[in-house]
């Protein structure tokens, strides 16, 4: 089965063989959707996900299944250029430094290095005028390479700094959280571990205040352009499993047909754009889908059941018939498919405490 790793402890050549494939996606894959390139599909998706009404993935109780087979769907195109492969996680509560010091990820053989005095990308595999344009813009957005704040409070979004990452405390104080989730199936549902592994409510506003900490391309809806954001997810993800493990008795709710639970967000109810066997509850079990992380022990057997291997690439559900390149994320306008705001802010409690932690 696939072993998902620490990225701060992949080798010299691992590192280089993710960045390889990342590129190829990025320059040699063609598109399934129409776009320039395979690796466009993704950014496309997540901008989609916004744009449907209910939303597919975020401030719902799918945030979790939804993210999870984005993330394997990558993850086997990677694995299509280079079998060797995996998705490596960021744990960000650990390697918390802007700096190349060692467990980074911001060096030049990996995400890349940030000059002092800018928030462009202008050295490693991603850097402006190489190899990593970035097409898939909301309206407005008129930046063709990578940014990055990384914790530079003058690049950040004035209204939810930003200047630390979620603590290791803060990690803990969500894995105690229960149930899964909860009514109104919401942003700013309590108590949700969904709802606080998102960042809506608790200290640490976890997984928005890593958008929010990276800022620059990480956070319109666009963010799947900063390949970043496969890594955070990718701890994003692993927490949830670690919370499935240790809550191992709680299901995921809310159950097929719960009254007034969005559609989409049911366990039984497909998930698009996949749709068809690509069910909420398809995605509940990680070792079904096919990995498993090298902080957990290694589960029994190969483990692949994954129905998303025998499905077609993205297909036109729902894609072709949804307006595009519209802008989502509206700080002084309207939104379209979701409520107006920005697309990660800090928890209540972070924001009365000014950006910075409030404990766990
Ligand atoms: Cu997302
Ligand atoms: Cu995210």
């Amino acid at each position: 089965m696939n072993k998902r790793k620490n990225q701060a402890t992949l080798s010299a050549a691992e590192k280089q063989a993710f960045v390889n494939a990342l590129l190829a996606l990025k320059t040699t894959v063609p598109s399934q959707i129409g776009l320039t390139n395979r690796y466009d599909d993704y950014v496309q998706i997540h901008v989609d996900s916004m744009m449907a009404t209910p939303g597919w993935a975020h401030r719902a109780p799918a945030f979790g299944p939804w993210h999870r087979i984005l993330l394997r769907n990558l993850e086997l195109d990677l694995q299509a250029v280079d079998p060797s492969v995996s998705l490596p996680y960021w744990d960000w509560s650990v390697d918390t430094s802007n700096g190349t010091v060692q467990g980074s990820p911001w060096t030049d053989d990996f995400m890349g290095a940030m000059p002092a005095n800018t928030d462009s990308v202008t050295s490693g595999p991603f850097r402006a005028n190489h190899l990593w344009p970035i097409n898939v813009r909301e309206p407005g957005d008129t930046s063709t390479s990578l940014t990055r704040a990384l914790g530079r409070t003058q690049f950040q979004d004035p209204n939810a700094q930003a200047p630390t990452l979620p603590t290791p405390a803060n990690v803990q104080g969500a894995l105690q959280e229960t149930p899964y989730d909860a009514p109104q199936w919401n942003k700013g549902a309590q108590p949700s571990f969904r709802d606080r592994l998102e960042g809506w409510h608790g200290p640490g506003s976890l997984h928005n205040r890593v958008h929010l900490w990276v800022a620059g391309s990480m956070l319109p809806s666009t963010s799947p352009n900063d390949p970043i954001f496969f890594l955070h997810h990718c701890n994003v993800d692993r927490l949830w499993a670690e919370w499935q493990r240790q809550h191992s008795a709680l299901p995921y709710v809310p159950a097929a047909n719960t009254a007034g639970a969005p559609v989409g967000h049911r366990l039984t109810d497909p998930m698009q754009p996949w749709g068809g066997a690509v069910t909420v509850q398809s995605a509940l079990d990680h070792h079904a889908v096919g990995y498993y992380y090298d902080s957990e022990p290694a589960p029994p057997g190969p483990g692949i059941v994954v129905p998303l291997l025998n499905l077609p690439g993205f297909g036109p559900h729902g894609l072709t018939s949804l307006p595009r390149w519209q802008r989502i994320v509206a700080p002084h306008g309207h939104g379209h498919g979701m409520e107006m705001g920005p697309m990660f802010d800090l928890s209540p409690e972070d924001k009365q405490a000014g950006g910075h932690d409030t404990g766990s």
